[in-house]
């Protein structure tokens, strides 16, 4: 059956192998950002290759307002979201909590946490009207563990774990269901944005073991949407084979 599926953060990683995915499977999609010409590159790419619908919506996750109101403004055909994949998100700096950016605090709580919630007070009350849908929403293994200086990134994914646990309680009278995915290192832009676009220090988290590549991401949150209606994946911790842990991994260097 054809979905209507909305992914934020559809511009690069893992939400970008997600609107791929699910546009192969036949789905529409709308797709979110900040960065509007990618969003446009995105848009012509998945309609030609895969032939099916795509709306952008271009806002940041940050803002209330632009998210209600970007929600609000979903043609009719649109507005019958069947599967919210919660994915924005970052990571910003990495230092101890005594010698914290508050600027860069700020971005990840904003991002992870009220980012995802503000989508999901715009989303969830026509899913919970329906009777009908599904939250996947994109935790961490720092939502599980935490790591040095990983201290307000880890606070964040440990909020969506929460969350995740939440939503699926307010929402079970209503057939709705809801999955967090926890992935170990995956890689994507995440380094490159975690390190303010230092590269040379990006690279190096995926050296001499293979990461998780995004597309692995994708088939995992495709495929907790094809089980039958009474079957919730509630949570999934996804580690590359050569992570046991946020901080354990085998590097061959
Ligand atoms: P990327 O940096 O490649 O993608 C992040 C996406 O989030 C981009 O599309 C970006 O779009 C969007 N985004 C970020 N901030 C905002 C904002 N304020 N408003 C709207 N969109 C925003 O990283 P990943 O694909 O790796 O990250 C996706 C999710 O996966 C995140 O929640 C991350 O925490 C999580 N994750 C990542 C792991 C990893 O190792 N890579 C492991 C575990 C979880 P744009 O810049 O256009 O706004
Ligand atoms: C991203 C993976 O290990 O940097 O959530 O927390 S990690």
């Amino acid at each position: 059956m054809q979905k209507i599926v909305l992914i934020t953060g559809a511009t690069s990683g893992i939400g970008l192998s997600c609107a791929r995915k699910f546009a192969e499977n036949g789905n529409h999609l709308i797709i979110t950002g900040r960065r509007k010409e990618r969003l446009e590159e995105i848009t012509t790419e998945i309609i030609q290759k895969y032939k099916v619908k795509v709306y952008s919506l271009h806002f940041d996750v940050r803002d209330k307002e632009a998210v209600a109101k970007a929600i609000a403004s979903l043609p009719d055909e649109w507005s019958k979201i069947d599967v919210l994949i919660n994915n924005a998100g970052l990571a910003v700096g990495m230092n101890t909590i005594q010698e914290g950016v508050l600027d860069d605090w700020e971005r990840m709580i904003d991002t992870n946490v009220k980012g995802l919630l503000y989508i999901s007070r715009s989303v969830l009350p026509g899913m919970v009207e329906r009777k009908s849908g599904h939250v996947i929403n994109i935790g961490s293994i720092a939502g599980k563990e935490v790591y040095p200086n990983g201290n307000v990134y880890c606070a964040t994914k440990h909020a969506v774990d929460a969350l995740t646990k939440g939503m699926r309680i307010d929402t079970v009278h209503d057939g709705i269901k809801v999955t967090q995915i926890a992935p170990g290192a995956v890689e994507t832009e995440f380094s490159i944005v975690r390190f303010k676009g230092d590269h040379g220090k990006a690279d190096a988290v995926y050296k001499g073991f293979e990461p998780l590549h995004p597309e692995d991401i994708a088939e995992v949150a495709w495929f907790v949407t094809t089980l039958p209606a009474n079957v919730n994946i509630n949570d999934l911790t996804i580690m590359p084979t050569a992570q046991a842990s946020a901080g354990v991994f085998h590097k061959e260097l």
